[in-house]
C-alpha cells in the first residue's frame, strides 16, 4: 500500500496492457513535461525518443494515485532510464523542469513546430526548409512560394487553411461532419455503417481531425466483389480497382455538393495474403485500406448548405485570400475516410481508435509474446498464416488473452 492506496506494483509492472489509461488521471502536473518531451522529439524527427517519453507519460497516467514523492515511482516499469526520473524529480521539487522550458523556447523547435503544423509538411521537409532555406514561419512559405518547389499538392491547402487546420476540432464539429457525410453516403449506398473513431471514440472532446470508417457490408456491390476477390486469395483495400467503389462515389458526391476543399484518394493495390502479411510485419500504424485524406468544409451551423460554385481556386494566392474569409459559414477540417470490408471491421475499428501508443504496445505484445501479427486488417499466426476472424473488439481481446479494454481506457 502506498499512502493508503492498495496498489499491486508487481501486477502493474508485469502487465502494461492491463493498465487503465483514462483521460482523467491523478498526475497531470507530472505527465505534462513527459508529454511535452515526447511531442518535442516527434516534432524534431526522433521517433524513438518520442516513444520513450510517451511510454513514461502513459505509465504515470495509469497510476491509481497522485504521486507525491519519488520513492513511489522509482521502480515502476515504463519510466525508462534515469532521464525521465530526473525530469520528474525536478518537477516534484520545483514545480517545473528547466530542460522543458529551454526546449519549449528554442528557436529551432518553435520554427519546426509551426512548419510541421502545415498539412503535408513532415519533419524532414520542415527541417530542410528551416536549415537550408531559413524558413521559420508559414508567412515565409507564402512569401517564397514560387522558389520553394514544394511539389506535394497538400501543402498548398495546408498553407491556405493553416489557421483552421490548427484549431482543435470539437466533438460537436466532428459529429456535424459525420452528419453531412452520412447524408451523402446514404445517396450512394444503402444501409452503410459510418463510425466516428480516433480520439473521439476514446472520449476526447476535441481532436486534430475526424476519423470516419465506412462499411457497406453485403448491402453493397463492393462487399460482394470484395468477398469474391478474397476467396481468390486476395485481401485488403476497397479491393476492386477497375470499378468505382463506395468511397470514390462518396467523394464524387461530396465534391459535387461543394463540401470538399481538397481530397487525396489512396487506393493501395490489392495484395495476396503472403505479400500482405509480410507488409504487415512493420510496427507502423499504416494500413492497406482504400482511404481518403480530405479537407472538408465543416458547417458552423446545422442549417448551412454549401455553394458548389465556391472555392474552386487552385493557385495559392487566391486560396490564401479565400481561406481567410472570416464569416463564410464553414471551417476547413481534416477528415480521414476509410473504406472497410465487413469481415475486417472489428480490426479496423480497434486500429483506428488508437491511441497510437496503445496499439503499438498491443501489436508488440501480439508479436513477441504470442507470435501473432496484429494489424488493422486482422490477426494472423506468423508461421502458418491462419487468420483469426473476429466479430467484435471483444473477440480480438479474447484472441489475445487480454481483458477487454473500453475505448475510454485506451488513452495511453
Ligand atoms: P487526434 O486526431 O484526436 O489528434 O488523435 P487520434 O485520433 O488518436 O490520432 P490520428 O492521428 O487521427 O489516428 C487515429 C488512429 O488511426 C491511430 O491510432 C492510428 C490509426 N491508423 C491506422 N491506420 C492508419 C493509417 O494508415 N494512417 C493514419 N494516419 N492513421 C492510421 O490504423
Ligand atoms: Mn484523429
Ligand atoms: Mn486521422
Amino acid at each position: 500500500p502506498i499512502d493508503g492506496f492498495s496498489f499491486d506494483k508487481d501486477f502493474f509492472n508485469n502487465n502494461p496492457l492491463e493498465r487503465h489509461a483514462s483521460l482523467d488521471h491523478h498526475n497531470p502536473e507530472l505527465v505534462a513535461p513527459l508529454s511535452f518531451l515526447s511531442e518535442y522529439w516527434s516534432t524534431m524527427g526522433d521517433e524513438q525518443r518520442s516513444l520513450a517519453f510517451a511510454t513514461a507519460a502513459a505509465t504515470l497516467k495509469s497510476l491509481p494515485f497522485a504521486v507525491t514523492t519519488m520513492s513511489q515511482i522509482v521502480d515502476l516499469k515504463g519510466l525508462g532510464s534515469g532521464h525521465c526520473l530526473k525530469v520528474l524529480q525536478e518537477t516534484l521539487d520545483t514545480g517545473s523542469c528547466r530542460e522543458v522550458v529551454a526546449k519549449r523556447d528554442s528557436d529551432k523547435y518553435k520554427s519546426i513546430k509551426s512548419l510541421t503544423g502545415v498539412y503535408g509538411i513532415g519533419n524532414s521537409v520542415a527541417e530542410k526548409l528551416y536549415t537550408s532555406r531559413n524558413i521559420t514561419r508559414v508567412s515565409d512559405i507564402i512569401a517564397s512560394w514560387g522558389c520553394l518547389a514544394l511539389h506535394d499538392e497538400r501543402i498548398k491547402y495546408g498553407v491556405a487553411y493553416y489557421g483552421d487546420l490548427n484549431t482543435p476540432v470539437t466533438r460537436e464539429a466532428a459529429e456535424r461532419i459525420q452528419g453531412v457525410v452520412r447524408r451523402e453516403l446514404d445517396q450512394v449506398a444503402q444501409g452503410c455503417k459510418l463510425e466516428l473513431t480516433g480520439g473521439y471514440r476514446r472520449g476526447k472532446s476535441s481532436g486534430h481531425d475526424v476519423d470516419l470508417l465506412v462499411c457497406c457490408g453485403s448491402n453493397d456491390e463492393d462487399g460482394a466483389s470484395v468477398s469474391s476477390v478474397r476467396s481468390a486469395g486476395v485481401v485488403g483495400s476497397g479491393g476492386n480497382a477497375g470499378t468505382d467503389g463506395v468511397l470514390a462515389r462518396l467523394l464524387r458526391r461530396l465534391r459535387h455538393t461543394g463540401l470538399i476543399l481538397h481530397a487525396r484518394l489512396d487506393r493501395p493495390p490489392a495484395l495476396n495474403e503472403a505479400a500482405y502479411r509480410k507488409q504487415s510485419d512493420r510496427v507502423s500504424s499504416m494500413d492497406n485500406y482504400e482511404k481518403c485524406f480530405c479537407i472538408l468544409k465543416c458547417p458552423l451551423q446545422d442549417d448551412w448548405t454549401p455553394d458548389p460554385m465556391d472555392d474552386i481556386q487552385t493557385d495559392l494566392s487566391s486560396l490564401v485570400t479565400s481561406g481567410q474569409n472570416g464569416d463564410r459559414g464553414w471551417r476547413a477540417t481534416r477528415v480521414d475516410l476509410v473504406y472497410v470490408p465487413q469481415h475486417q471491421w472489428p480490426y479496423a475499428v480497434l486500429g483506428w481508435s488508437g491511441s497510437k501508443l496503445f496499439l503499438r504496445l498491443l501489436r508488440r505484445y501480439a508479436s513477441s509474446t504470442l507470435g501473432l501479427v496484429l494489424t488493422s486488417h486482422g490477426l494472423w499466426s506468423k508461421d502458418r498464416g491462419r487468420l483469426l476472424p473476429a466479430n467484435s473488439e471483444q473477440e480480438i481481446f479474447a484472441h489475445l488473452g487480454l481483458t477487454y479494454k473500453h475505448p475510454s481506457q485506451r488513452n495511453f
